[in-house]
C-alpha cells in the first residue's frame, strides 16, 4: 500500500519530447527539497547557490535549477509552489516546469530522489487527494476517466463525474438508506420503550423508491459504457451482399477492397467514425458461407467472433437476391436482440418489400432498413439509426455509473432491498431487515470509497498513469 509519510515525485507530462516538461513533488518535504534545488532570479546573483527556504505561500517563481550536490546547472524554468491544503493532493506540492527533454526530466528526478523524494506509484497523487478528502472515490476515478477520455461524450461524462455528478446522486440515496436502517434499528433496541409501531406502508414505499433510483443507476451503466468505449458495429452477412461497400460508404473513403467476386474480404477490416461525439467502430467481415478454403474458413471464424463482441450487428442482405442471406440466418445463430437487417442493392429491384421478406422468415419486420451503397439512398437513415443507439436515456446523464465496480456495488444494494421486501412480506423479524439495510447502505457507500478494504484502493489506483 502507498506510504503516506513519504514525499513523492514523478514526471507529470507524457513521455517524449515537448515544449515543457513538468515534475511534480508532493508531501511534507516538498518545500524544503525545492528550496535546495531552486535559485530564484530575483536572488542577488545568478551564480549563487540554492538553499534558501521557500516561503509557504502560493507562488510562481522564475529561476534556475541546480544539483545541490555538485552545483551543476540543470535548466532555467518555473517553480510553482502550492502549499497544502490548497493543492491537488491537499499536501505541500511543488511543480518544476522545465524544458520538455526526457533526458533532463530523468536527471531532475534523479537529483530529487537523491534529496529523499520517492518516485510515485501510478495514481498516488490522486490517492492522496482522495485520502485527504479532497475528492471522493468516484471523483478520483473520474480524473483517470477524463485523462483517457476518447471523444467528446466521454470527456463530458468524466467531467460530470469529476465535478460530483455521481456523488450528488449517491449521497441522498445513502442518506435514505441510513434513515430506513435507523427506523428499524430503533425499534429493535427499544422495543419495550413505547416507540410507536412502524407505519409499514410509507416504509415500504420508501424502500421501493430507493430501489427505483438504484434501478435507474444500473440502467445508466450500459449507456455509460457506450459513451466511454464507443459503439462496436459488426457488418456481417453472406459473401457479395455489399458489406465492404457499406463500410466504405459510411467512412466516406475506399477503405476495404470491393469486387464482384464472392469472398473478397478475408480479414476483419476496421474503420471508425464519430457520431454525436461518440466513437463508432465499424467492423467489415468475411462473408459467411459454407467455405472449404482454409483462408476463408479462418475469416469466417473471425466474423463470428466479431458478432459475439459487437454492440450492434448489421446483417446485410442483397435485396435483389435475399435467399442466401435468409438461409445463412437460419443456420448461423445471430443475437437477434441486437441485430438489424439491412437490405442493400435496392437500386437493383423495382419493387421490394423488406418487411414482408423478413416476416416470411418469421423475423421482426421493424428491425430492417432498405438502402443502396451504389446510389447512397437510405444511408442517412442508417446513420440516424446508429445515432439512436447512442442516445442517452433521459435523466440518467448525471447519475451515469461509469465502471464495473460501481455497477456491482449498485447491484448488491438493489438485491439487498429486494431481499428486504421478501422479508417484510414473510413477516420476518426486524433483525433480518437491518442486515439487508446495512448491506445496501454499505454497498452504496463503497461506490464513493467508504468502508473499502485497502487492497481495493490499490486495485483502483494502480490503473492510473504515473504522475497522476
Ligand atoms: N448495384 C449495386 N451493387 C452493389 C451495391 N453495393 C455493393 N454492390 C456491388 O456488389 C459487389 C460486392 O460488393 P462488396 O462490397 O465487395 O461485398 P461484400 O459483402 O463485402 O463481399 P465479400 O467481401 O466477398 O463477402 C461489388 O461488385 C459491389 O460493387 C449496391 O447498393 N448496388
Ligand atoms: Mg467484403
Amino acid at each position: 500500500m502507498y506510504r503516506m509519510e513519504d514525499t513523492i515525485g514523478a514526471v507529470a507530462t507524457p513521455a517524449g519530447v515537448g515544449g515543457i516538461g513538468i515534475v511534480r513533488v508532493s508531501g511534507e518535504g516538498a518545500l524544503a527539497i525545492a528550496g535546495r534545488i531552486f535559485l530564484p532570479h530575483r536572488a542577488a546573483s545568478l551564480e549563487g547557490t540554492p538553499g534558501g527556504p521557500l516561503a509557504p505561500q502560493r507562488q510562481f517563481l522564475f529561476g534556475r535549477f541546480k544539483n545541490p550536490a555538485t552545483g551543476e546547472f540543470l535548466d532555467e524554468g518555473i517553480l510553482l509552489v502550492m502549499p497544502g491544503p490548497h493543492s491537488y493532493t491537499a499536501e505541500d506540492v511543488v511543480e518544476f516546469h522545465v524544458h520538455g527533454s526526457p533526458a533532463l526530466l530523468e536527471k531532475l528526478m534523479e537529483v530529487l530522489v537523491g534529496l529523499g523524494v520517492r518516485p510515485a506509484e501510478p495514481g498516488e497523487f490522486t490517492y492522496r487527494a482522495f485520502s485527504h478528502g479532497r475528492l471522493d472515490l468516484t471523483q478520483a476515478e473520474a480524473v483517470e476517466a477524463l485523462i483517457s477520455a476518447q471523444g467528446e461524450a466521454a470527456r463530458r461524462q468524466a467531467l460530470r463525474q469529476l465535478t460530483g455528478g455521481l456523488a450528488a446522486h449517491l449521497e441522498p440515496l445513502e442518506e435514505s438508506l441510513k434513515s430506513l436502517y435507523l427506523k428499524i434499528e430503533a425499534r429493535l433496541e427499544f422495543s419495550e420503550d413505547g416507540i410507536p409501531p412502524l407505519d409499514l406502508p410509507p416504509f415500504q414505499a420508501e424502500v421501493r423508491r430507493v430501489q427505483g433510483e438504484l434501478q435507474k443507476l444500473l440502467e445508466s451503466y450500459a449507456q455509460g459504457k457506450v459513451i466511454r468505449e464507443g459503439l462496436a458495429v459488426a457488418l456481417v452477412g453472406p459473401p457479395n451482399v455489399g458489406k465492404s461497400s457499406l463500410l466504405n460508404a459510411l467512412l466516406g473513403i475506399q477503405r476495404a477492397i470491393v469486387t464482384p467476386l464472392a469472398g473478397t474480404t478475408r480479414d476483419v477490416v476496421e474503420g471508425e467514425i464519430r457520431l454525436k461525439g461518440v466513437r463508432v467502430r465499424l467492423f467489415d467481415t468475411a462473408g459467411i458461407r459454407d467455405a472449404r478454403n482454409e483462408v476463408e474458413v479462418e475469416g469466417i471464424r473471425r466474423s463470428r467472433q466479431v458478432i459475439e463482441e459487437a454492440d450492434a450487428v448489421f446483417w446485410v442482405i442483397d435485396a435483389s437476391d435475399p435467399e442466401p442471406s435468409l438461409k445463412e440466418l437460419k443456420v448461423g445463430s445471430l443475437p437477434l436482440e441486437r441485430t438489424w437487417f439491412l437490405f442493400n442493392k435496392m437500386d437493383l429491384v423495382a419493387v421490394a418489400d423488406p418487411p414482408a421478406v423478413l416476416r416470411r422468415s418469421g423475423l421482426e419486420a421493424g428491425k430492417c432498413l432498405a438502402l443502396s451503397c451504389k446510389t447512397q439512398a437510405g444511408l442517412s437513415q442508417l446513420v440516424g439509426k446508429i445515432e439512436n443507439l447512442l442516445q442517452t436515456p433521459v435523466g440518467a446523464q448525471d447519475g451515469l455509473l461509469t465502471s464495473l465496480r460501481h455497477q456491482q456495488e449498485a447491484r448488491k444494494a438493489f438485491q439487498a432491498l429486494a431481499a428486504l421486501e421478501g422479508l417484510i412480506r414473510a413477516h420476518e423479524p426486524y433483525e433480518l431487515w437491518t442486515e439487508e439495510l446495512k448491506e445496501a447502505t454499505l454497498a452504496v457507500g463503497r461506490i464513493r470509497g467508504r468502508n473499502l478494504p485497502a487492497q481495493a484502493f490499490e486495485d483502483i489506483f494502480s490503473k492510473f498513469c504515473i504522475g497522476k
